[in-house]
């Protein structure tokens, strides 16, 4: 309990009536009937082990002499919510309307919002060096708020918050990527769109990217939240995940989350779904996001 209580508070703050709450958003982004379990306590599984290595020195840091990107937050009229609502956009060195780029849309935790993987990650910089470097494609990484809802500000019970990440679903169809598709020179095709997230935005993830498998190629789920739908309701058909260029599951072994990952995994493992399995020995931080995302965007190949 101390540790639960070092690792998640908020996780003492989950009251089982908001997992149970109707969401006021379509069938494919409601809350499955049995939810995953918040907390069961931490169990490595032999095949829990790193696919990668802690990231080379000098990754994250700044560096003169190679051309850089550009991190700006923009806004955009939500339909969904009825708001003008923010989302941060980074759009990669020498970015130019001759060319058309792949999008990344990267979603952010349940006590975060459009400014988390800025603060946590400075994907800006990772990006920069990996494409310095010729290890990541050139693209666009769209950090949007996932609480859609007309005050979208992490304050209060966080977890009273959840169905506005249901709505979300919505907010990001119909509203943002046809923003970020009418302001910017990118690739619309499925095979160049990727969805990814950590903890709750993770969870967004799977329900968002399995429910839409004609939207997005590319999936990742970083530490993912108890929110992630169980297999039957994600992949009724194991078939339909054919065309996935990328499923990656990544969390760290002292995250007490861990037991979703591993859930997702097993049940991945047990209908066929190629999938990339990442374990580290993080905890639910920040420096496992970090590392997950700069292995992440070399595996978007957007081939
Ligand atoms: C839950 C739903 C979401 C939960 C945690 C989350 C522990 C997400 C956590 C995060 O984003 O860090 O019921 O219970």
């Amino acid at each position: 309990m101390a540790l639960m209580k070092a690792v998640f508070p908020f996780l003492l703050l989950t009251t089982a009536a908001a997992l149970a709450q109707e969401p006021t958003a379509p069938p494919s982004s409601k809350i499955p009937p049995q939810p995953r379990e918040s907390w069961s306590g931490i169990k490595i599984k032999a095949d829990d082990k790193p696919a990668f290595p802690e990231p080379p020195a000098g990754w994250d840091i700044k560096r003169d002499g190679i051309p850089h990107g550009k991190l700006v937050m923009i806004s955009y009229d939500s339909k969904t919510v009825g708001t003008r609502r923010k989302m941060n956009v980074y759009t990669p060195p020498g970015y130019s309307t001759e060319k058309k780029y792949p999008v990344l849309y990267l979603l952010h935790g349940i006590g975060g919002d459009e400014t988390e993987w800025a603060r946590y990650a400075q994907p800006e910089i990772l990006l920069d060096n990996l494409i310095a470097d010729g290890k990541a494609r050139p693209m666009i990484i769209v950090m949007p708020n996932g609480r859609a809802q007309k005050d979208d500000r992490p304050i209060g019970d966080i977890f009273a918050h959840i169905p506005a990440f249901l709505v979300f679903e919505r907010d990001l169809l119909d509203d943002i990527i046809p923003t970020i598709e009418s302001r910017y020179s990118v690739q619309s095709d499925r095979e160049h769109r990727a969805l990814a997230g950590l903890s709750m935005g993770g969870g967004q993830t799977m329900n968002i990217g399995f429910a839409h498998l004609d939207r997005f190629g590319w999936l990742g789920a970083f530490s993912s939240g108890p929110n992630a739908k169980r297999i039957e309701d994600l992949l009724p058909d194991p078939a339909a995940a054919k065309p996935l260029k990328l499923l990656w599951l990544s969390c760290g072994s002292r995250d007490g989350l861990l037991h979703v990952s591993q859930e997702l995994h097993a049940e991945m493992t047990a209908k066929n779904v190629p999938h990339i399995w990442h374990v580290t020995d993080h905890a639910h931080d920040a420096p496992e996001w970090k590392q997950a995302l700069y292995w992440f965007v070399q595996k978007l190949a957007f081939d």
